[in-house]
């Protein structure tokens, strides 16, 4: 028995400050209908892959922010992506900057949908691990300032069950810095998640410590990796890339399969599609053996991890 799915990692190159989501939703729709062409039966795009990597600037009002984000999805400008999904019967990740009027007013989120081939959102994610700053910071050759344009995602870290390829499957969703937290990976992998999907914007030059600057492709594979094999999941990394506003962001999108080998990867900066099929039975191989939770966790011991912010070292 095998729940074989054809995957699409869409990674998309440089978006202009100044290229509009209509231009954009063009190069969408045309990494989908090569997907199609290669038998995907879902494809996934980058985090914020309907404009430029706005947190690298400061914007001092509200409207100028409020620019980079939508209101509605699909939107005016992203219905097209919707229909041509439906017409090729493609289902898709989407990350975007999402406002959301909630009971308690108005919230600004870094956030991807998870949206079936029958063009229904299936699933919503809201960053949680936001890097970067509130405050501008001159020093810095650009801002990162997503702890200022976003809040802390109120969904957690959910998870779906969902249709791809014809079989069901158990879905989850990240973003960008979440990758790196092992507590994202673990939280989707309690929930029996077999393949999670996380769009990133990774610059390679990292302000705070650029003798790491060399170590941003071996530190976006480590953890991603580390938390497909720990986890017994495919995951789907697909990066935003290239010199987008001067500014050298990562490629390397990728399909890492549940033993944590890299089975599919980009190898330009552009717009690229990488497959694979991936079978999500082969999780079992995993989540059954080696990462057998119910058989070999002991939470008992693991209280630090949900009950401190920062460390508690010995006196
Ligand atoms: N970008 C980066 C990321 O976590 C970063 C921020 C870059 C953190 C390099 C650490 C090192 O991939 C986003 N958008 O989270």
């Amino acid at each position: 028995m095998s729940r074989k799915i054809i995957v699409g990692a869409a990674q998309l190159g440089p978006i202009a400050r100044e290229e509009t989501r209509r231009s954009v939703v063009a190069r969408l729709v045309e990494l989908m209908r090569e997907a199609k062409t290669r038998g995907c039966h879902f494809i996934v795009y980058p985090e914020l892959a309907l404009t430029t990597f706005f947190p690298r600037w400061y914007f001092p009002t509200p409207a100028e922010v409020d620019f980079w984000f939508e209101r509605e999805m699909p939107g005016p400008e992203t219905q097209a992506l919707f229909d041509e999904a439906k017409r090729l019967e493609m289902g898709f990740y989407l990350g975007y900057a999402e406002i959301a009027e909630e009971s308690d007013g108005t919230h600004h989120y870094n956030t991807a949908i998870m949206v079936s081939a029958k063009g229904d959102i299936v699933g919503k994610y809201r960053k949680v691990h936001l890097p970067g700053h509130r405050e501008y910071e001159p020093w810095r050759a650009f801002q990162h300032l997503e702890k200022r344009y976003f809040e802390c995602g109120n969904l957690g870290f959910p998870a779906y069950r969902a249709q791809v390829g014809g079989h069901n499957g158990i879905f989850g969703m990240a973003l960008c810095n979440d990758r790196r937290w092992p507590e994202t990976h673990r939280v989707l992998g309690l929930q029996g998640v077999e393949m999670s999907f996380i769009g990133y914007n990774t610059p390679i030059h990292y302000p705070q410590v650029p003798e790491h600057d060399h170590l941003q492709a071996f530190h976006n594979l480590l953890p991603m990796q580390a938390g497909a094999y720990q986890n017994g999941m495919w995951i789907v990394g697909v990066a935003k890339a290239g010199k987008e506003e001067n500014c050298d962001l990562l490629g390397q999108s990728c399909i890492i399969a549940p033993t944590g080998e890299v089975v599919a990867m980009c190898s330009t900066i552009g717009d690229e599609l990488a497959t694979a099929s991936c079978d999500l039975d082969r999780c079992k191989e995993i989540k059954d053996n080696v990462f057998n939770f119910a058989l070999h966790r002991e939470p008992q011991y693991y209280r630090l991890i949900a009950e401190t912010k920062g460390a508690v070292v010995p006196r």
